[in-house]
């Protein structure tokens, strides 16, 4: 590993499975690492190993602001395992929630999140996007939804249901989730044309109305054990393909996510466990 590194205090946590180094970077405006410096760090070999690196931020208005690169050292909007590390994380730094919670600014807005009772974290994940032009993609005109559209990737229709949760999901419905190899095909949704800034893609096997397993390829990480505004992005197409309930658990290879879309607000809120693993220096 060639690239110097500042000696940077960091604490690694994981959020089923989909882990990250994280940095209290209070202190600076922008980020303490560049993206070539993420890279190196989130490398399983060279480096610490983590699926993305994530700051957390000063902010006006709320408690602290989040950002987050993907290990491709590719920033995204947000995240969702990655928030309710950041949570745990604030409580360590001494950062003290107010009667609500914590209120974040992240890529995808000023979000809540509060400890529930159990020690998981409940995050208001905000509205889903639906429109073309916000996932974005070019599978239908911007002002419009994309709802089971077919798309061909590796000679094979797919449809596809696009939502974005502040960062671009496609979901695509199988009947043998086990049959589906994730390390062929998810680079060929992720790379395709009809998504110009990239996509994360879940492929979904419904088990009940109220029970989905999920395989996730995510944009700038590769395959990874879960992915929280995945399984959001999950939980809404199932809903708009008549296949679930408003409120479901979505299975991911590293364990389940409680996660409920609000009719009144239209907003999600996606319940999960986080958890620290050690802490290091650059
Ligand atoms: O949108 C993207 O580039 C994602 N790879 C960001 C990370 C998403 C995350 N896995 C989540 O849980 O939402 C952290």
């Amino acid at each position: 590993m060639s690239l110097t590194l500042p000696p940077l205090h960091f604490v690694k946590y994981e959020g089923l499975g989909n882990d990250f180094v994280l940095i209290d970077n209070r202190t600076f405006a922008d980020p303490l690492l560049t993206p070539e410096q993420a890279v190196a760090v989130c490398d399983r070999h060279f480096g610490v190993g983590a699926d993305g690196v994530i700051f957390l931020l000063g902010a006006q208005g709320a408690d602290f602001a989040m950002r987050i690169f993907n290990s491709d050292g590719s920033e995204a909007q947000m995240c969702g395992n990655g928030i309710r590390c950041l949570a745990r994380f604030a409580l360590e730094l001494g950062l003290a929630p107010g009667d609500t919670g914590f209120a974040v600014d992240t890529g995808a807005g000023r979000l809540a999140l509060a400890l529930t009772a159990d020690g998981r974290v409940s995050v208001d994940m905000g509205p889903p996007y639906l429109l073309a032009g916000e996932i974005p993609t070019t599978l239908a005109a911007a002002d419009e939804k994309v709802l089971s559209v077919p798309v061909e990737v590796d000679g094979r229709s797919w449809p596809l249901t696009c939502v974005s949760m502040g960062n671009p999901h496609a979901v695509t419905f199988v009947d043998d989730l086990d049959r589906i190899d994730l390390a062929r095909l998810g680079p060929l949704f992720e790379h395709h044309p009809v998504f110009p800034e990239r996509t994360n893609t879940h492929f979904v096997q419904v088990l009940s109305p109220t029970h989905l397993r999920v395989r996730v390829w995510e944009r700038g990480a590769g395959a990874t054990l879960a992915c929280g505004t995945g399984a959001c992005a999950v939980l809404v197409a199932a809903v708009l393909n008549g296949l679930a309930e408003r409120e479901a658990t979505v299975e991911l290879p590293g364990g389940p996510l409680a996660i409920a879309w609000e009719v009144e607000t239209n907003r999600l809120r996606m319940t999960g466990p986080a958890r620290r693993v050690f802490a290091g220096q650059l």
